[in-house]
């Protein structure tokens, strides 16, 4: 995990989200706390679901869902400087994190995914469109998102992307090639 991390970052990558939704907490924190130690500054680093291992790993930031602390609960646990993500899945969770301290939003499934289980209804290049009408924040797209489908997901609004799968198999590539394709 933390070589196919460093080839992110030096493919250009960002900002990396650690999402392990089956480790212990105590797995998850010296994960965490070994991707902090090789990536140092970097990369962004958003901690997924635990506000707690956020804090104890010394990422940058929190990404919440729907079923996870609320974004304000989450903005208390990890105070005002720290990066706070959120994600939606419709029209009517958008406009409820818009009125959040959220830093940026995520909408989707965009198209179908297998890498989450029992992922929400697939929102689609229109419901990104749509997402873009009713927030000014950051929007980054997730679900299905690949080299191929990358450019019209930007053109339908999103600020960004993420990506699970098409980045898995040479990751350093991949991720040039998505900047390249994003421009
Ligand atoms: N939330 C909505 S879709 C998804 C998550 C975490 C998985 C995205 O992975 P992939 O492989 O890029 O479709
Ligand atoms: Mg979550």
């Amino acid at each position: 995990m933390v070589a196919a991390a460093e080839e992110l970052a030096a493919g250009g990558v960002t900002l990396l989200q650690y999402r392990n939704k089956l480790g212990s907490g105590r797995q998850i924190l010296d994960d965490a706390r070994e991707l902090r130690r090789r990536l140092r500054t970097s990369v962004r680093l958003i901690m997924n679901d635990r506000a707690d291992l956020c804090l104890a790993a010394e990422f940058d930031g929190l990404h919440v869902g729907q079923d996870d602390l609320s974004p304000e609960s989450a903005r208390r646990v990890i105070g005002p400087e720290l990066w706070l993500g959120v994600s939606t899945h419709n029209p009517e969770q958008l406009r409820e994190a818009d009125q959040t301290t959220a830093d940026y939003l995520a909408i989707g499934p965009v198209f179908a995914t297998s890498s989450k289980e029992r992922p929400d209804p697939v929102v689609g290049l229109e419901g990104v469109r749509r997402a873009r009408e009713l927030t000014h924040k950051p929007m980054v797209a997730i679900g299905g998102i690949t080299r191929a489908n990358a450019r019209s997901v930007l053109e339908a609004g999103a600020d960004t992307v993420a990506v699970i799968s098409d980045l898995l198999r040479g990751p350093r590539k991949s991720a040039e090639e998505f900047f390249r394709i994003l421009g």
